[in-house]
């Protein structure tokens, strides 16, 4: 059995206290409580801070291109139904930059879980506005302020038919590795939007800023949808915090008979079954 520090990698080049931190060590518990072997686990990531992660976790990893996380992570998991596939990536990468893949990854609903590191910022680019970004938030381009009102992911996941929605604060370690776990486990697409203050370039959303707003909603019912919207819908001077929805549904592995039983990766491979195909076509 491994414990959580098992899996992390000494080296990593993010800014001291920067809140990717915690999100490396609410992972790394979060596995090791699975018991999960490293051999059985893929990280994907696209590019900035957020996706460094695959570099800085002992398991198998992939990090691809901006905005692309999603596409190889879904191919991972169609070619071996055994891995437990989870996508990491800032807020450019998913909502910007690989939005269209976003809402389509949605749509399928692969059994992926997705941990947006949500800075509000672009972070590895040195602090320009992202979909996230507060309206009005000064920045070294957007000088005179944002203009554009923040993209909401929570609520157009919940629209677009996720099964499982969730936000969650870097700051709060054991409710996020408490949160990482039931995602890892749900039976489809599960999405966790996790507010990750950058402490070198976002002077706005700041751990002060998120401490004050933070609150864990009573009595909620994650099987409520409209409920689930009015608190994906809210921000402000009050952010809930916790599993918004929970209600797993049809995923995008069970429409295909041939992913059942021995993953594709490993089910012994007869050029000769192929032979009728070759008849056919050549
Ligand atoms: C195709 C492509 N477009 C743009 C970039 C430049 N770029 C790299 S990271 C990044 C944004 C990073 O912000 P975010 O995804 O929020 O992650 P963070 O660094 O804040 O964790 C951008 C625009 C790129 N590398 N490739
Ligand atoms: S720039 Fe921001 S997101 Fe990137 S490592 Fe530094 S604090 Fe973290």
């Amino acid at each position: 059995m491994c414990n959580a520090k098992d899996y992390l990698i000494n080296e990593t080049a993010w800014c001291p206290g920067c809140g990717n931190f915690a999100i490396r060590e609410a992972l790394a518990a979060a596995l090791a409580e699975l018991e999960l072997p490293h051999h059985q686990v893929l990280l994907c990531s696209g590019i900035g801070q957020a996706a460094k992660m695959p570099h800085y976790i002992k398991v198998n990893g992939f990090n691809g291109l901006h905005g692309r996380a999603l596409p190889p992570a879904i191919g991972a998991r169609v070619a071996n139904t055994s891995l437990k596939v989870i996508v990491e990536s800032g807020d450019g990468d998913t909502y910007g930059e690989g939005g269209n893949h976003f809402i389509h990854n949605i749509r399928r609903n692969p059994d992926i879980a997705h941990f947006v590191h949500n800075n509000q910022i672009y972070g590895l680019t040195k602090g320009q506005a992202s979909p996230t970004s507060e309206t009005g938030m000064k920045t070294k381009v957007q000088t005179a302020g944002n203009i554009l009102p923040p993209f909401n992911p929570l609520s157009t996941a919940l629209v677009m038919g996720a099964g499982f929605m969730a936000r969650c604060f870097s700051g709060e370690k054991d409710h996020l590795k408490e949160t990482m776990k039931q995602a890892i486990q749900f039976p489809g697409y599960a999405l966790i939007d996790i507010l990750q203050p950058c402490v070198s370039f976002n002077k706005l959303n700041t751990y002060g800023w998120y401490k004050e707003r933070v609150y864990h909603p009573e009595n909620h019912d994650p099987q409520n949808w409209q409920a689930a919207m009015e608190l994906a819908r809210q921000w402000g001077d009050e952010i809930p915090l916790g599993i918004f929805y929970n209600v797993p549904h049809e995923t995008f592995e069970s429409h295909f008979p041939t992913l059942r039983g021995e993953p594709l990766a490993t089910r012994p491979f007869n050029p000769a079954d192929l032979s009728s195909l070759q008849d056919e076509f050549l």
